[in-house]
């Protein structure tokens, strides 16, 4: 209970927490009774100035005190961690003393164990520190899935180097800037990209850097294997490179150094690399870990991108740091998932939303309840699939987990409530880092009051979440993107009183008076398409160049059963001049297909707010409706080519049978 309180002690007034402690203190006499528990209810409410509360003290109490005693032991934790400056890499080394021979990651028929993945990175780390690589020192990883892709940025997060994650789907503009933000001063290319890599290989600041090519048995035995022009052979350099002890060099590392940059779209424009240092990792792979209440012997099956937060960090951390196994698979297939499941003897899984979808469009077979898995966690599942998905696949314990990558507060629903993505502890909503407070829905902008300061959102009130940044506790402090402008522009200061400071998630949240939050939207400038943040901004300066013209806005908009939002844009075309051939082309030309939008609307005019900021309000909720918009409204075929969106297609569109 301490350290949960120690959580912004001093940012609530005093009266409260006093009578906060009588009314534990009465809590502990009365031995967890139900009159403890109207006791404490009663002076909960009194805190809170309203009645309601006792009822819902009542109802959640027990779920209250297994989630604080869950959190205290994830605080702990990570305070002893830092106490004791262990990195990641040296608690990996730890993990390898107890069970060197356990598998630690499965991929098709290959095994690997703890001490493998121990020699291979010292190998890596080796050959790199010959290569010059320093402390502090980045590397950008451009590769697909395979066990190699972890081990690549362990071993040189022994020597201290930072790896930046690339997504391995971006292309020419995007991939280029994701290397020049990061500072890289080399690459890793997996064969399979290395013609991605070639496309923007002109650019001058991508050149100069030294390129090393890393390919798989099955690569180099293909005929048409070569290298890129004046790459390195990493694999063949790996064979060769003795094994070599870097203790000494890990000893150098501090838990507060930077270890990977995970890109994320942000709030806004191009993909930021969000900083994660290595107690930001401890803190995100064993908050899943400690509040989902995960075991050492779990195997988890993590078909996600090793790239994202999801995959990378919470689902591979739970191997380097808790010693549990991984299961790692190229490509998400729903054909394979359950078969996977039963192959390798997974007890969890992880899951985005799409995967559920698409899990639950497939024909049942016998093999959907034959696994054993106890939980599967993530982030996304929606309400509506919910308890089929639950019911359809026997899953006992379904974890939805709430936090983004750069974000600094995280909610975790670790009872299993339908639809939502967390909770806080009545007793805790004060003192958790976490709060939702009241924003304009035009601007997406926070409301002042007359003294300057932002208001929280009473339960059932849609409002803008933000998360308080303490710098000095790992696990609220904000480290911000390798672009320190972009790291400005997410924080908001004066928030509750003067001087401090928080962290501006983007999203909207609503709570309930049970303390559950759950996810509603996120605010204009982004949204999430097949498990993407898709940056509004982005799309509008491309659609604008094709073709042309005065003014875009993009946006997302609802589809029934599909989750995430479709991307669609409005160009401003009052002549009906846009080419849509030519703009189809100009699309799949400069955007990463989860970009491009998939209906397109050519209006006459966008109204614009005092702020001369496009209104994007009205366009969202006119959505696709072609019976209510008389704007010509595009559909993105399948063949790539904008077409006028079909009765037919809309009524597909309407009644999930589009085939997204
Ligand atoms: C790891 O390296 C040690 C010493 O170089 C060697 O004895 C051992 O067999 C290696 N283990 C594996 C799994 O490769
Ligand atoms: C198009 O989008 C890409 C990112 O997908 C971006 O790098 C590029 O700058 C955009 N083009 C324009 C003209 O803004
Ligand atoms: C989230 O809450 C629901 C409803 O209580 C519960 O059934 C589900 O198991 C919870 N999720 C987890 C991971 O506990």
């Amino acid at each position: 209970m301490q350290i949960l309180l120690e959580l912004n002690f001093r940012q609530r007034n005093s009266t409260r927490v006093i009578i906060l402690i009588l009314g534990l203190l009465a809590f502990v006499l009365f031995k967890n009774s139900t009159k403890g528990c109207l006791f404490l209810g009663a002076t909960l409410a009194l805190m809170l100035r309203n009645p309601k509360y006792v009822y819902a003290f009542g109802k959640t109490i027990a779920r209250d005190l297994k989630a604080g005693y869950r959190f205290i032991r994830l605080n702990i934790f990570i305070m002893f961690m830092e106490r004791k400056q262990r990195t990641l890499a040296r608690i990996f080394q730890e993990r390898v003393k107890k069970h060197p021979k356990k598998p630690c990651f499965i991929m098709g028929d290959r095994c690997l164990s703890f001490q493998w993945v121990e020699n291979y990175t010292n190998k890596v780390g080796a050959y790199f520190k010959a290569r010059g690589l320093q402390r502090g020192d980045c590397v950008a990883l451009i590769m697909e899935t395979r066990p190699e892709f972890v081990c690549l940025w362990l071993g040189l997060s022994k020597i201290g180097v930072v790896t930046a994650l690339i997504n391995s789907h971006l292309r020419r503009d995007t991939l280029q800037h994701s290397i020049k933000v990061a500072k890289a001063n080399a690459i890793i290319v997996g064969t399979e990209l290395s013609d991605a890599l070639a496309e923007v290989y002109d650019d001058e600041e991508v050149r100069d850097l030294p390129i090393f090519q890393f390919s798989d048995e099955e690569q180099r035995e293909n005929d048409q294997f070569r290298l890129l022009n004046g790459a390195i052979d990493l694999s063949n350099a790996l064979r060769l490179q003795p094994i070599e002890d870097l203790t000494a060099n890990i000893a150098e590392c501090k838990p507060r150094d930077k270890l990977l940059y995970v890109y994320t779209s942000g709030t806004t424009g191009l993909p930021k690399a969000a900083v994660i240092n290595n107690l930001r990792y401890l803190f995100m792979s064993s908050g899943v870990y400690y509040m989902l209440a995960l075991r050492t012997d779990d195997v988890i099956y993590n078909s996600l991108p090793l790239y994202h937060t999801a995959g990378g960090i919470i689902g591979v951390g739970n191997a380097l740091i808790h010693g549990c196994t991984i299961v790692m698979r190229k490509k998400f297939s729903a054909s394979n998932f359950w078969k996977d499941c039963i192959k390798y003897e997974c007890t969890a899984a992880q899951y985005i939303g799409e995967l559920c979808r698409y899990l639950l469009s497939t024909t049942p077979r016998p093999e959907d309840t034959q696994h054993q898995l106890r939980l599967m966690y993530g982030n996304g599942l929606r309400p509506q699939i919910w308890s089929q998905f639950v019911s359809r696949f026997n899953i006992p314990q379904i974890g939805e987990v709430y936090g983004s990558t750069e974000g600094n507060s995280n909610l975790a629903n670790i009872t299993s409530q339908v639809g939502a993505i967390g909770f806080i502890p009545l007793f805790g909503r004060y003192f958790y880092p976490l709060q939702i407070i009241k924003y304009d829905e035009d601007t997406g902008e926070p409301i002042r009051n007359a003294n300057g300061f932002c208001q929280r959102c009473a339960p059932g009130e849609t409002g803008l979440m933000v998360g308080k940044v303490n710098s000095k506790r790992a696990t609220t402090a904000f480290n911000g993107y390798a672009d320190r402008e972009a790291s400005e522009k997410k924080l908001l200061h004066n928030v509750f009183s003067a001087g401090d400071v928080y962290f501006n998630s983007g999203d909207m949240l609503v709570s309930d008076i049970l303390g559950y939050f759950y996810f509603k939207d996120r605010t204009g400038d982004t949204f999430r398409w097949r498990g993407e943040n898709v940056a509004t901004l982005e799309v509008e300066a491309n659609i604008t160049n094709v073709v042309g013209l005065q003014d875009c806005v993009a946006y997302g908009v609802d589809i029934p059963y599909v989750e995430g939002k479709a991307g669609m844009a409005a160009i401003v075309d009052p002549d009906r001049r846009v080419d849509m051939q030519h703009l189809s082309a100009g699309v799949r030309g400069s955007l990463p297909a989860f970009a491009r939008p998939l209906f397109i609307r050519l209006v006459s005019d966008i109204p614009r707010t005092g702020t001369f900021k496009l209104k994007k309000r009205e366009l969202v909720r006119d959505s696709f409706d072609i019976h209510r918009v008389k704007d010509p409204i595009y559909y993105l075929n399948k063949d790539g080519i904008y077409r006028l969106l079909t009765e037919q297609q809309y009524e597909d569109l309407l009644n999930g049978k589009a085939g997204l």
